[in-house]
């Protein structure tokens, strides 16, 4: 880095001096000669997927995988609006992702005439913007520029939340001043601060409320997840010995096979050892974790909220008051050094799967794929799992993956899309593969962009729960066929795209199937078909609630 540098190398340069050593994007006109710097000798490793949503869910997967920043670059216009949705999604899962946009230059914007890619006006896309990131601006002063720069750097890792900067195309030639601090900068961005007394204050009133309570209770959010505070948790719960549930957008946060974990609340169709265990709890510390409909299936908490103690969003509630600027890091870190007793209460992890039927010839049933999925990943510690939108999202909190960190689903999002390109990113920044578990649906939106896994040294095995159509909506649609989907060859269009497919209808050609893929090299397409009325455990209990209320 110097002192004046052209813009384009100068946004190189810091983002490398950040850490970032991948780029995914898809360039056009108005961005092409910023993206063609990016990827010069010494630059940045390009990713460029077939349709800007893959490399948005691309981006996402590769930010919540590795804890690091997730960087896109897209064209003006087109691009950019293309990619509304996976950073929509970046925003409300707090995902710290930068995009980065071209734009028309100065001389074509002083044509008069309207410019191509243009919705409304030149400025509508950055406002577009402003609405899905922490920061949104249009850097178009050399003065300010690398200052501009790393502002909405530095917020969009404070905040793990996406930011926004568009870079006019005559722009990235322009020198700018690069101010000495940036120049001098080790590269490491800060975290959000704390106020340490008031860190010490409210630790201590939760440590005492611990120690007081009969029955206290830990549910780990999402927050553990992006700040990746597993291991400050874990040494909280292993030294109170307080047992901890996860939710539907966090889990994950905690390993699954840890001894005290209780396995995934939601709501009041929790499996029941888990509802009743939240509910009873006489002190309950939400760490990090967002009161969504999702978490709590539609309903309002069954917990009583005067019991929690919360510490979310830079702020610790207990009861009727509450202490700011306390990251829930610092939280963490001030608690587990306070004296906790510790409890030895036997925790047992609980699910929705009921034990499965015997017999290898029987026709597949949702279930059975969450059986056999458990059974191929038992072990299997380097591997991560997926679980798009739709039924998949519910069959998910039933599967048991091992290793640390090693769940992804878009628990609050929700949007299909997520599922395959989202474990391609993952991959490509971890090395670990991925299982996703994918309905038709889903894998029509975004699901051929594996095609491109192998020139990214990607090999997912996606496990496509066919059930001819959208069918989590079957059991409250009139009209069936609204919700019918065109049939496609899955296993002939895997093998067509440089990987291996195979359809399966039994228990145990589905046993055999992901054997099978666990052992090829590239990626692979199990199509398993299950009746299109046939639902996930937890999907039949959200259906039935859904109904039940509906009824009322
Ligand atoms: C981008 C997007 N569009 C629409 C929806 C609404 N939606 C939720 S689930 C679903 C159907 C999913 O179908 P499929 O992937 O086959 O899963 P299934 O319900 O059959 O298990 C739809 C359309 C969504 N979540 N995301
Ligand atoms: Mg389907």
């Amino acid at each position: 880095m110097k002192g004046r540098m052209p813009l384009g190398d100068f946004l190189v340069a810091y983002l490398r001096k950040v850490g970032v050593t991948h780029l995914f994007g898809i360039p056009g006109d108005l961005v092409m000669r910023l993206f063609l710097r990016f990827g010069r000798p010494r630059g940045l490793h390009i990713v460029t997927f077939s349709h800007e949503p893959g490399v948005g869910f691309a981006a996402d997967g590769y930010a919540r995988a590795t804890g690091r920043l997730g960087v896109i670059c897209v064209t003006y216009g087109a691009g950019g609006h293309n990619m509304v949705n996976p950073v929509a999604g970046s925003f409300s899962e707090r995902v710290p992702l930068l995009v980065i946009s071209g734009g028309p230059g100065e001389e074509e914007r002083r044509l008069g005439t309207l410019i191509h890619h243009q919705a409304k006006e030149v400025e509508s896309q950055l406002r577009i913007y402003r609405e899905l990131t922490c920061d949104a601006r249009v850097i178009d002063h050399p003065a300010t520029a690398a200052e501009d720069i790393d502002a909405v750097v530095r917020a969009v890792w404070a905040d793990r939340r996406p930011g926004y900067i568009e870079i006019h195309r005559d722009m990235v030639e322009r020198v700018v001043d690069v101010p000495h601090r940036l120049i001098e900068w080790t590269g490491r961005l800060p975290e959000r601060h704390s106020d340490a007394p008031t860190v010490r204050a409210a630790a201590q009133e939760t440590a005492q409320r611990i120690n007081a309570a009969r029955a206290p209770v830990v549910i780990a959010g999402i927050e553990c997840h992006r700040y990746r505070l597993t291991g400050e948790l874990l040494r909280l719960l292993e030294r109170s010995g307080v047992p901890c549930a996860t939710t539907v957008l966090a889990k994950g946060a905690i390993p699954i096979d840890h001894p005290q974990h209780l396995g995934v609340y939601i709501g009041a169709i929790s499996p029941r050892s888990i509802r009743e265990r939240v509910d009873g709890a006489d002190v309950l510390i939400n760490l990090g974790t967002l009161l969504t409909d999702m978490n709590l299936m539609m309903r309002a908490p069954t917990f009583r909220l005067t019991n929690a103690v919360s510490a979310v969003d830079d702020t610790v509630s207990i009861g009727y008051h509450t202490y700011e600027r306390v990251t829930l890091r610092d939280f963490l870190i001030a608690l587990g050094r306070l004296p906790l007793k510790r409890r030895r209460e036997r925790v047992t992890y609980a699910d929705n799967l009921k034990p499965q039927r015997p017999g290898l010839r029987r026709a597949l049933r949702v279930t059975d794929v969450l059986w056999e999925i458990n059974r191929f990943l038992h072990g299997k510690r380097e591997y991560v799992f997926v679980a798009e939108s739709g039924d998949a999202l519910f069959a998910g909190l039933d599967v048991r993956v091992e290793g640390a960190a090693g769940y992804f689903a878009q628990g609050l999002y929700a949007s299909m899309g997520f599922g395959v390109p989202g474990a391609i990113g993952a991959q490509i920044g971890t090395g670990r593969r991925a299982l996703v578990l994918c309905g038709d649906g889903a894998f029509q939106m975004t699901g051929p962009e594996i095609a491109q896994a192998p020139r990214h040294g990607a090999n997912p095995i996606v496990l496509l729960l066919n059930n001819s159509g959208w069918g989590i909506f079957r059991p409250v649609a009139d009209r069936q066929d609204l919700l019918d989907l065109p049939s496609w060859p899955y296993a002939a269009l895997a093998g067509a795209w440089g990987g291996w497919g195979v359809r399966v209808e039994t228990v145990g050609a589905l046993r055999d199937a992901l054997a099978e893929a666990g052992r090829r090299k590239t990626f692979a397409v199990v199509e398993a078909v299950v009746d299109p009325d046939d639902h996930s455990p937890v999907a039949r209990k959200y259906i039935a609630a859904s109904l039940r209320r509906g009824a009322k």
